[in-house]
């Protein structure tokens, strides 16, 4: 008797999850059959955004951090959304070349996704191969977005944890991070210690923390509030990754004392099931009534019509049998 997909995935075996993946990017309804019978075990993950601008330094830092959690005997397994990743062909051939030593490594499973049509945007796809990824018993997962706008605010909504790393010299690091986007940080890493200006961007980090250091990404709850460390590091030297590490760590143990962890990933079910019935409907649409959305959007450019008017009677002609 052969084990069925979802035994070979649960078991971790790679091609079981290459597989996998393929089936939930192909809508194959064997994906959907397959997602239920692993999504319990997918649970038992933990995601850990890994953003910021790019050239900050991500990718190096999530080498580093493959390497610091397989010393300790976790599995990790990466989705990299960042066009350009190092994992994803962008980067400089030395980049490669220092990843390869992971891809003999069965603890480790790195999947690219940058050639997904959004740039650095996460899509149910993401969400699948993270499931996929957890359900294989990779525990620890590493997601790698690159900074820019939206998506940002979106990882924080996939991901457990997320660590914004900024690297000196980028000009307007700060004033980006004054621009909103440091509410979704539970962490900063100042990348590219090694330079100058460092310590005066950790610093400047620093203060902004302690401004608001009751914002969004230090829920109040039992257990006290999280104020986010900053951690300096060069990542392309492997130094300080310990201190990284235990940043992430206490990061989990205060999700996990103060029940922040169960909220997150409730959050994280939600938006799964979001994304789902938008890609249901879109493809019913499209499927069912091909140009109905092109030509509702010439009736409302042309101003014979509304936005709401044209989904309500979208929606009632997909009820109809
Ligand atoms: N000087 C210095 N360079 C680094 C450091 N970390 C990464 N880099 C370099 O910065 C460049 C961009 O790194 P990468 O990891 O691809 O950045 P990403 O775009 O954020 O993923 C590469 O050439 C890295 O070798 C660091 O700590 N110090
Ligand atoms: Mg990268």
């Amino acid at each position: 008797v052969t084990a069925s997909l979802a035994q070979r995935l649960l078991a971790g075996e790679r091609a079981a999850i290459a597989r996998a993946i393929r089936l939930l990017d192909d809508a194959d309804p064997a994906g959907i059959d397959l997602l239920r019978d692993i999504y319990p075990a997918a649970t038992q993950a933990r995601v850990v955004g890994i953003t910021g601008a790019p050239g900050s330094g991500k990718s190096t830092l999530v080498d580093r951090l493959i390497e610091a959690f397989r010393a300790r005997g976790e599995r990790v397994g990466v989705a990299a959304v960042d066009p350009s990743s190092p994992f994803t062909g962008g980067a400089i051939l030395g980049d490669r070349i220092r990843m390869q030593r992971h891809a003999e490594d069965d603890g480790v499973f790195i999947r690219s996704l940058a050639t997904r049509g959004h740039l650095g945007g996460l899509s149910a796809s993401t969400l699948d191969v993270l499931t996929v990824l957890g359900a294989a018993g990779f525990r620890t997962l590493l997601l790698e977005t690159v900074g820019v706008g939206q998506d940002e605010v979106e990882v924080n909504r996939v991901a457990d944890t997320v660590a914004l790393v900024v690297a000196p010299g980028a000009g307007d690091a700060v004033q980006t991070l004054k621009a909103g986007v440091m509410e979704i940080a539970h962490l900063f890493v100042v990348n590219k210690a090694d330079r100058p200006g460092a310590d005066e961007v950790a610093r400047e980090i620093e203060q902004l923390v302690a401004f608001q250091s009751h914002g969004p990404g230090s829920d109040a709850g039992d257990a006290g509030t999280w104020t986010p460390p900053v951690v300096m590091a060069v990542a392309v030297e492997g130094r300080n990754i310990d201190a990284v590490v235990v940043a992430l760590d206490a990061h989990a143990d205060y999700l996990q004392r103060s029940g922040e962890d169960v909220r997150r990933r409730r959050d994280r079910a939600r938006l799964a099931v979001l994304e789902a019935m938008r890609a249901k409907m879109d493809a019913e649409v499209a499927a069912r009534f091909p140009g109905a959305l092109d030509q509702a959007a010439e009736r409302i450019a042309t101003g014979a019509s509304d936005p709401r008017a044209e989904a309500e009677a979208i929606l009632r002609s997909l009820n109809k049998p």
